[in-house]
């Protein structure tokens, strides 16, 4: 950890002026500074009934009824970091943002990741689409991209969000599923907007349940404006591509780690940060001319006002500005992360928005939301995490519920002569220091309509594009996720609908999917099948870029030392490049820092999911055979966790007689050391193995050994 006084990037030392810790000197107040020597309530008599004139007791209690504001009404669960965004360069030419304006600049940033459904306590490994929330604390202001880890959204008009989410969030009357699309509501209002079935796709494969906050990309999905001093703007779409690369749990982990680790995701982000595996993201834009803006069905083959399209890379290259690190853990979960407060009007100079019906709602959305988030008070922007770090804030806003600032000017209106006009305007000019619209934006002239354009109707064009980009196991993931959410649609009329829907799709998927879900067999609609593909949507097809802060189970036997040995000498290998070695034995052992002999966990609290990859190191090997028992643990645990890894194609590794362990499994033949298949063996450890088995963690998922559907389905 840093000291007080060596910042990281990115620390400005400003939340520090709010923080409150308890040293040595420090006595109990009560919020009004009176010293209290008595905690214990005030009574008639010693065991008489207590008094209401306690003010103590009365506070106390009164603060502790009220500790709790609403939860988000969607994205509720979640977990945050500070970090530093750096340019690369200066981007003055693109937008007169000051956080781009030159090579090597930093800002402060603040990130939350989330899942959608669930609510406050919801598990982190629920399949769902995943926020990507993110504020710069710019030297001209607070800039938020609240975004997801997939480009594209379910609707196009913010008429329609409270539907999505009442329809996708648990059932009214029961309130299950919890974090949960499996049921009945989310699926008719997936098969009644076939809008929804482009993010649905990315949700049903690897992108809707990611390994960590640390292996997914995020996405601004709206086209936005840079603007740059001359007053030119482009169009952007924002994309922050993981530097770790990007990795998913298959389905069966995901759940089993609901139960196992509710907390995964939250605790791989705290963990990563504290052991100073930070994590990094780059900030890319695809930028297109102003003109696409008309152009875009014909140049790309969509209208960029639509949050239902992407635009493939292959079409828009990606262009690389800045990068993140995410350096710092919060200090106070509720100060910081649960009131941080985004909105997508948080915009600085440089930066504008375009006419996409869905932005323009979210803009009056976020403002609202935070004022029910605060019991009604709009004072909201002075809670430490949200105020901006630039200069004092000026304006004629006054008064409200918790005012922090004591405003001196009595002349809060606009224009006043008393007060000579101040606060005075920023010069509004595309030279000048204060926001300014693009000016070479305009509103087309048009009649009033709540009518969509045609040019937004085509549903099914993207969905396929983005599965014929899969690889097969990717597929196979999609088509697994469909059977899964809707044999637990009761509605034999909903199953029907999204059938339909599925079938203009790809007629494969909706057949196989039909026949699980007792619904005819579709035939072909091949008026909306195409073979394009795209880069970059495939998760299995890039092999990570680090592997930073995965974690190893190191398999062994405290029955012998020299397993126990082998094993910390794996640990600090591991650590060596960067991975984090868990050592798995019988009973737990704390480490003595002169010798090799911590143990991290035992196998009665361990569970395959737990771990990216398995070794099991020398005199291990017999513990796996099922006919030992042991009072240390569940029977057969052991030889379970090696099994598993191998099905949720992990890679697994054996060092001299830990190879025994193979003999054990259900499958021999197939667990036989093969590197190509992601099963490592050495007698020793050695630079060769540890070299493999790295390039195994890098690969993640060893997609060949999963379980695969016929081609032609009957
Ligand atoms: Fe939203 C929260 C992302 C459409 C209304 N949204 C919220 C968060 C993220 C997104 C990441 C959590 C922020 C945090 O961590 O505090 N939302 C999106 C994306 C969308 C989107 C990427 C489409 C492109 N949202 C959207 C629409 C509306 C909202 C169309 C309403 C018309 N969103 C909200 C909200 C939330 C929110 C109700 C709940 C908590 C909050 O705002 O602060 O206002």
């Amino acid at each position: 950890m840093a000291t007080a006084t060596e910042k990281l990037p990115g620390d400005d030392g400003f939340l520090d002026t709010f923080t409150v810790g308890d040293d040595r000197n420090a006595i109990t107040t009560t919020d009004f500074g009176t010293r209290v020597n008595d905690l214990r309530s005030l009574k008639a008599g010693k065991r008489g009934p207590t008094l209401l004139e306690d003010f103590v007791l009365r506070t106390k209690i009164t603060r502790f009824d009220h500790e709790r504001i609403p939860e988000r009404v969607v994205h509720a669960r979640g977990a945050a970091a500070h970090g530093c965004f750096t340019s690369y360069d200066n981007w003055s030419e693109l937008t007169a943002a000051s956080f781009l304006s030159e090579k090597d600049k930093e800002t402060p940033i603040f990130v939350r990741f989330s899942t959608v459904g669930g609510s406050r306590g919801s598990p982190d490994t629920v399949r769902d689409v995943h926020g990507f929330a993110l504020r710069f604390y710019t030297d001209e202001g607070n800039l938020d991209i609240v975004g997801n880890n997939i480009p594209v959204f379910f609707i196009q008009d913010a008429m329609q969000f409270p539907d999505l989410i009442h329809a996708v969030k648990a059932e009214p009357d029961r309130e299950i599923p919890q974090g949960a699309t499996a049921h009945d509501t989310a699926y008719d209002f997936f098969a009644q907007n076939p809008s929804s079935l482009h993010t649905l796709f990315w949700a049903m494969s690897g992108h809707g349940i990611p390994r960590s906050y640390r292996h997914i990309d995020g996405f601004g999905v709206h086209t936005f404006r840079m603007v740059n001093a001359n007053g030119k703007s482009k169009l952007v779409k924002f994309h922050w591509k993981s530097c770790q690369g990007r990795a998913s749990f298959v389905w069966p982990e995901a759940q089993v780690l609901s139960g196992q680790n509710i907390d995964f995701h939250r605790q791989d982000l705290w963990e990563s940060i504290e052991k100073k595996f930070y994590p990094e993201y780059e900030l890319c834009v695809q930028i297109m001319e102003e003109e696409d803006m008309e152009e875009g069905m014909k140049k790309y083959g969509v209208d960029l006002l639509d949050p239902t399209k992407l635009v493939p890379e292959d079409k828009v290259e990606l262009k690389r500005l800045g990068k993140l690190v995410l350096n710092r853990n919060p200090k106070n979960f509720f100060a910081e992360t649960e009131q941080v407060m985004f909105c997508v009007g948080h915009v600085v100079r440089g930066i504008d928005f375009t006419e996409d019906p869905l932005l323009q709602g979210r803009l009056f959305s976020y403002v609202d939301t935070q004022l029910n988030r605060n019991m009604g008070s709009p004072n909201f922007e002075q809670i430490p995490i949200n105020r901006p770090r630039c200069s004092p804030v000026h304006n004629n806003n006054r008064d409200g519920a918790m005012q922090q600032l004591i405003h001196t000017n009595n002349y809060a209106y606009t224009v006043n002569s008393l007060n000579h006009g101040r606060p005075k305007p920023a010069d509004d000019s595309p030279k000048g220091n204060g926001f300014f619209t693009a000016p070479d934006r305009k509103i087309r002239c048009a009649h009033y309509t709540r009518e969509i354009s045609c040019t937004f109707l085509d549903y099914w064009t993207q969905p396929r594009l983005f599965y014929n980009s899969l690889c097969p196991a990717e597929k196979q993931m999609v088509l697994d996720a469909f059977r899964f959410e809707l044999s637990k649609v009761e509605s034999l009329d909903v199953r029907k609908s999204f059938i339909v829907q599925l079938n203009k799709v790809d007629n494969r998927l909706a057949k196989l999917v039909a026949k699980a879900i007792n619904v005819p067999a579709p035939k072909e609609d091949p008026e909306y099948y195409h073979d394009k593909t795209a880069l970059g949507l495939s998760i299995l097809k890039e092999p990570l870029k680090s592997i930073a802060g995965l974690r190893v189970g190191i398999l062994a036997s405290v029955t012998n030392s020299s397993s126990i040995e082998q094993a910390n000498i794996l640990v600090t290998e591991l650590a060596n490049r960067r991975a984090v070695g868990l050592v798995v034995a019988e009973s737990v052992k704390d480490r003595d820092e002169n010798v090799r002999d911590g143990v991290d966990a035992t196998y009665g609290a361990s569970d395959a999911v737990l771990f990216d990859g398995i070794i099991v190191v020398d005199g291990a090997g017999k513990i796996f055979d099922p006919s030992k028992r042991s009072p240390l643990y569940p029977p057969q645990r052991p030889l379970k966790i090696l099994e598993d890894a191998y099905f949720y194609g992990k890679p697994v590794g054996a060092i001299g007689e830990g190879k025994v362990a193979y003999s054990y499994t259900r499958l021999p033949g197939r667990m036989t050391p093969n590197d190509q298949d992601g099963v490592f063996y050495a007698d020793k450890v050695e630079k060769a193995l540890l070299d493999k088995f790295e390039g195994g963690l890098k690969k993640f998922k060893y997609a060949k050994r999963f379980p695969m559907d016929d081609p032609e389905p009957s």
